[in-house]
């Protein structure tokens, strides 16, 4: 039998954590209180945010006040450095122009730009490790993971063309998965699941030469453009923008959902239960943190694993207790109900409740700063991405050849610190809340009855006046999940579903909103309707990836309909965004029609040309725009508004 993997250090790991104490000891309760309510609605997180405080245990909220006031030049984009004639501001009167010659405008479009392609990048690459899983199951150069949806196989293949008579899952997962990974040059220069789109959506598109070409391919064009002395129309830039983020949406996104399903399940509704008390004093304790299922799948088999379970019993702990954070918490939680602990602003707390063994990470919104959080418990943190290596974390070198083996090493390391555990430290806040995941559309479609049709009838009726995707981050910016939680409370107070992703759904469903006795704060019609279908009124469908389950749904609605998606009365909000990701799935939803709403403005204020072409110009170039609107009740309104108009148009 094959040896288990051992990890290395990534540098040092940190002995104490070096703290402000003098910076905290300024804090008195009253402060300490007032600050509390400042930065959380999170009922769990609130004392270990107060322990954090008094301990002098520093988080995302303190780095956040130290960063005040922010450089008014980076927060309205207008700098640049990107080469070394500058660096260069813009400060009218009189400097108006960086060394180059571009102005504010050119400017800010090239920095939102790069943050769209470094999204557009992060989403795709990952899609990109999943495809190649696929990839490795279908020539057998992996035998850990195997074809969980043989059916969605099948008909993914019927989408690329590849003919499947007689011929075995794996076979088919090879084609498939070399098709797919063929998407991402531009060997045929355009992109097969764009064909999902309606037909009147795909024109825009052509019409306005922005139907993504190739996955890569539009994130290098992107990066080109951006070279000094390439791009230095601001209106020709941002249209590449455009053409990024629907490579993203339609294709790396969309790839990551599709062959996720494939690889380990399409979700079903299923119950579990959620916030930072889903932690168990009793057990070892390991999060999963990150985006790409390919590792967190091996975890939740390594976990169950006898000879692991008993090594825990040996220990002292009663079992092992594995909770989920973030996206990759989102793909476990949809597929096999694994409990979650938290959404973005959590990962620091999850730490600080002393119980835990080991996070697990992979790759995208994993704060630096987790070590050093860590290094004042007996917590390992374990990274597993060569693209990801964290000083002060133990790295394993993960990949789907080795998958289990790796996984079962890394929760042997976490096992075996439990007995590292100090129980005074120990400190697991309230109780965990209920709530109802699993809502991919296949889902959906078969509660329906193996159609759209209901929801459609009920829209037409007026018993849904819409729908709203809520998705995204949060963001020390905003007051942890307000955001979210009052926009959907809003939303559905109107009888408009919202349908989730993300840390939007996490932050909804800490509040109570994913489970089907929320129907009761939703307007008449719609808890009538989410009564009858026992659904909750607000749908967790997934990660962020998963936004692309979003599009294909209202690429069905419209296909049902006949009319473009920007005829439909949806819309899409990100009230605590913050991640160069997030602004390309703005991109996405706006190019493919969706009326969009930003709860945090992007850093591009120092052009009022850029932010009237993206709250004004686009709706004559895609028939959609952005809105930025902090105040969620505000944000409601708006949407409303939108569907209302949408409806109206529709003449229904
Ligand atoms: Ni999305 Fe996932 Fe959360 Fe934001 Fe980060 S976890 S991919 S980027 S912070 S929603």
């Amino acid at each position: 039998m094959a040896e288990e993997p051992k990890p290395v250090l990534v540098r040092e790991r940190l002995e104490v954590c070096e703290l402000d104490r003098a910076r905290m000891s300024l804090l008195n309760p009253a402060l300490i209180a007032q600050k509390i309510e400042a930065r959380t609605t999170d009922e769990n997180a609130k004392p270990l945010l107060e322990m954090t405080m008094k301990e002098g245990l520093e988080t995302v909220w303190d780095r956040f006040e130290m960063q005040q006031p922010p450089c008014k030049y980076c927060e309205t984009g207008s700098t640049c450095s990107r080469c070394t004639m500058g660096p260069c501001r813009i400060i009218p009167p009189h400097r108006i122009r960086g060394v180059c010659g571009a102005d504010a405008d050119l400017m800010v479009a090239r920095n939102l730009l790069d943050t769209i392609a470094t999204g557009a990048a992060a989403h795709s690459d990952h899609g990109r490790d999943i495809v190649e899983t696929l990839y490795l199951v279908g020539s057998g150069k992996t035998k850990d993971y195997g074809i969980a949806d043989p059916e969605k196989l099948k008909r993914l293949c019927g989408e690329y063309g590849i003919d499947t008579a007689k011929k075995k899952p794996e076979k088919l997962a090879a084609e498939l998965g070399r098709a797919m990974l063929e998407e991402y040059g531009m060997v045929k220069n355009t992109l097969t699941l764009l064909n999902r789109a309606p037909k009147g959506t795909r024109e825009v598109w052509t019409k306005l030469g922005i139907a993504p070409r190739g996955i890569d391919r539009e994130v290098v064009d992107a990066m080109h453009r951006i070279q000094m002395g390439v791009g230095a129309d601001y209106v020709n830039i941002l249209l590449q923008g455009l053409r990024c983020g629907l490579s993203d949406g339609w294709g790396g996104s969309m790839l990551g959902t599709d062959v996720s399903d494939i690889l380990f399940g399409t979700p079903a509704p299923l119950k579990s239960t959620v916030n930072l008390a889903v932690l168990r004093e009793d057990h070892v304790n390991i999060a999963v943190h990150g985006h790409n299922p390919v590792l967190s799948e091996m975890v939740v088999n390594a976990v169950r694993d006898p000879e692991l379970v008993a090594v825990a019993q040996k220990n002292g702990a009663k079992g092992i207790n594995l909770v989920g954070l973030c996206c990759t918490g989102s793909e476990l939680l949809m597929r096999k109900g694994v409990p979650m602990s938290g959404n973005h602003l959590n990962q620091e707390l999850v730490i600080a409740t002393g119980a835990l063994e080991a996070m697990i990470v992979d790759y995208q919104c994993i704060f630096p700063s987790l070590p050093r959080m860590a290094s004042c418990y007996h917590t390992l943190i374990i990274s597993t991405s060569p693209k990801a290596k964290i000083p002060g974390s133990y790295y394993f070198d993960f990949s789907p050849d080795k998958g289990y083996l790796t996984a079962k090493a890394i929760v042997r390391m976490a096992v075996e610190n439990y007995k590292n555990r100090n129980p005074n430290r120990v400190q697991i806040p309230g109780e965990p809340v209920p709530l109802m995941s699993g809502f991919s559309n296949e889902a959906i479609r078969g509660a329906l009855g193996g159609t759209f049709k209901p929801i459609i009838d009920l829209i037409a009726a007026g018993k849904i006046r819409g729908a709203a995707g809520i998705v995204g981050c949060n963001n020390p910016h905003v007051k942890h999940d307000y955001g979210h939680v009052t926009l959907a409370k809003e939303l559905i107070k109107r009888n408009i579903l919202c349908v989730e992703t993300g840390c939007a759904a996490i932050a909804n469903g800490k509040a109570g909103l994913l489970q089907p006795e929320a129907a009761a704060l939703a307007g008449d019609d719609l808890r009538a309707v989410c009564e009858s279908l026992k659904i909750p009124p607000v749908l967790h469908m997934g990660s962020c990836v998963d936004n692309s389950r979003i599009l294909v749904l209202a690429a069905e609605l419209g296909n049902a309909l006949n009319v473009p998606i920007h005829k439909l009365p949806i819309a899409g909000a990100a009230p605590e965004w913050y991640s160069q990701k997030a602004v390309s799935i703005g991109c996405y939803f706006v190019a493919s029609g969706v009326y969009t709403v930003l709860g945090v403005m992007p850093h591009i204020a120092g052009s009022p040309a850029v932010v009237s072409l993206l709250t004004e110009g686009l709706k004559g170039a895609v028939n959609a725009s952005f809105a930025v609107e902090p105040d969620p009740l505000k944000a409601a309104d708006l949407i409303a508004a939108h569907i209302e108009r949408q409806r109206t148009g529709l003449g229904i």
